[in-house]
């Protein structure tokens, strides 16, 4: 590989949504049938050729896992025509594969895109995270306790503490997070999946929810780093490696300890640390891609017409300082009539 490789330019940007379009309307033809494996698979078959026809030297660094676990779009994949910018990618082709399967809000096909090394290569772990609004960047603190940030939202935004919404994943492990927002006045917006929409959705006014806190998945917690970073919202991460504190059942067999080696090995010496946004997409340059699969905060999901496929897509980017909400007319063969929205 060519290692003078130039930077991504902000074209780059525009082209990626062709990428998430792509992956969305592939999984879309799975939506509400109740399989999300299928989803899932065609979504990442769509990406792959999608980001394969753009014109550079790409890598996936965060995806369907390690190679041996991930026919495509591993970790580690190179990706795009081979020749251009070195461009790094954290890609989720179908980011709530059960929302997509089960027809419910918050599906989306997204990426993220930075420079060579411009991503935090996370490991297959979980992360508390703290996404808030602009406002709130950088006085909002994941250190801090829920009822701290929550007071501390109240100010920067203006609004009463009952006037606030808090995103929260519905899992047995934010018992105690759900109990200690609700003493604070605060709502709960309960989520079954998909907290990168949620999360990015707090860069912006007006979705009716104003902070995502509690624990998922560490590399989806990079896709929205990016996005926050791009949008000068507030994200920070921690990882959490206590099989008591993930509670989930995927980590039955999982110690404490076994958990702390396997991040060492990683070369994480520091496994309390706080990442800030621009730790988690540290590039230069930065730029985010969502298609919406199900209808969501951010965007609509995919619509189908008689002569047209219609796609809702979100672009964030760093090198023009731009959100680009775009709406696509896919046009079906003999399409006849196209309406204008
Ligand atoms: C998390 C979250 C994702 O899946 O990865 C979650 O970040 C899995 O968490 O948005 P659990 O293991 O607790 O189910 C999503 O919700 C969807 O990919």
């Amino acid at each position: 590989m060519n290692e003078q490789m130039t930077k991504m330019d902000r074209n780059l940007a525009l082209e990626t949504v062709r990428v998430t379009e792509a992956a969305a309307l592939a999984a879309s033809r799975w939506m509400g049938r109740g399989d999300e494996k299928a989803a899932g698979q065609d979504a990442v078959g769509a990406m792959r050729p999608a980001l394969n026809s753009l014109a550079i030297q790409g890598t996936v660094r965060i995806g369907g896992g390690e190679r041996d676990e991930a026919p495509m779009l591993y970790i580690g994949e190179e990706v795009g025509s081979g020749t251009g910018p070195g461009v790094d990618f954290a890609v989720d082709p179908c980011e709530g594969t059960n929302l997509c399967a089960f027809n419910q809000r918050g599906s989306m096909a997204v990426l993220a895109a930075s420079d060579r090394g411009g991503l935090f290569n996370a490991p297959d772990f979980y992360m508390k995270k703290l996404a808030a609004p602009p406002a709130a960047k950088g006085k909002v603190d994941i250190r801090k306790s829920a009822t701290e940030n929550i007071k501390i939202l109240s100010e920067c935004l203006g609004l009463a503490v009952d006037e606030l919404t808090i995103v929260v994943m519905d899992r047995a492990r934010h018992k105690d997070l759900i109990a200690e927002i609700r003493a604070t006045g605060a709502r709960i917006q309960p989520i079954s999946d998909g907290d990168v929409q949620a999360a990015i959705a707090c860069g912006f006014a007006g979705t009716g929810t104003h902070c995502l806190m509690g624990i998922g998945a560490a590399p989806e917690g990079v896709i929205s780093a990016a996005a926050m970073r791009a949008l000068g919202g507030h994200f920070q991460g921690q990882l959490v490696y206590d099989p008591a504190v993930a509670q989930t059942s995927e980590w039955a067999d999982m110690t404490k300890e076994g958990n702390l080696a396997r991040l060492a090995e990683m070369g994480i010496t520091d496994p309390d640390k706080v990442y800030e946004a621009e730790e988690l997409a540290c590039g230069e340059h930065v730029c985010f891609a969502g298609s919406g699969i199900t209808d969501g905060l951010l965007f609509h999901g995919v619509k189908f017409e008689r002569d047209c496929t219609r796609t809702s897509s979100l672009v964030i980017s760093n090198l023009d300082n731009t959100c680009r909400f775009t709406n696509t007319v896919h046009i079906k063969d003999g399409a006849q009539s196209i309406a204008l929205s």
